[in-house]
């Protein structure tokens, strides 16, 4: 990748496939954390945090879940890890 000047292989298709399923009146700010990172503002704009990890980012994972909660935000998650380990997930407060 950086050979190629890239940050990531692929775009995350799961958490865009979810993110075009969501109502379209929603207002959406979407973040590739292999790429970039979400700002204070964005944290604060938000109502709800939608999550997608795999197994690999769980202490990212987890970090961003407490984070919202304690914000007061709502947190919705998915994707592999999720799916397959749910109670971490419960656990930070999703
Ligand atoms: C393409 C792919 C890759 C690509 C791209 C990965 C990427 N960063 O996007 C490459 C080759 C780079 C890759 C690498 C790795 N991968 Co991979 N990969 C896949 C594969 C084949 C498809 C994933 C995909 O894009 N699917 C298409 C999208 C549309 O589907 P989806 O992600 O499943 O999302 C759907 C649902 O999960 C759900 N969903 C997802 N997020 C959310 C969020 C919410 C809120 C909700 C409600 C629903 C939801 O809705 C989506 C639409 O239906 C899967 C296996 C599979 N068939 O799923 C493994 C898989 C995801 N990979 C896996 C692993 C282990 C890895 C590696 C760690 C391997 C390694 N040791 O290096 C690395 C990690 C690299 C990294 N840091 O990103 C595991 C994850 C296991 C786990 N439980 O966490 C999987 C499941 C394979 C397996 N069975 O072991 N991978």
């Amino acid at each position: 990748m950086e050979i190629a000047g890239l940050k990531a292989v692929i775009p995350p298709l799961g958490i865009i496939t979810v993110a075009a399923l969501l109502p379209s009146d929603w207002g959406i700010r979407f973040c590739d954390r292999n790429v970039t990172h979400e700002t204070d503002a964005d944290w604060q704009w938000c109502d709800i945090v939608i999550l997608s990890a795999m197994l690999v980012e769980k202490q990212d994972f987890q970090a961003l879940i407490r984070k919202a909660v304690q914000l007061g935000k709502k947190v919705a998650v998915g994707g592999p890890y999720p799916a397959s380990v749910p109670q971490d997930a419960l656990d930070a407060g999703a």
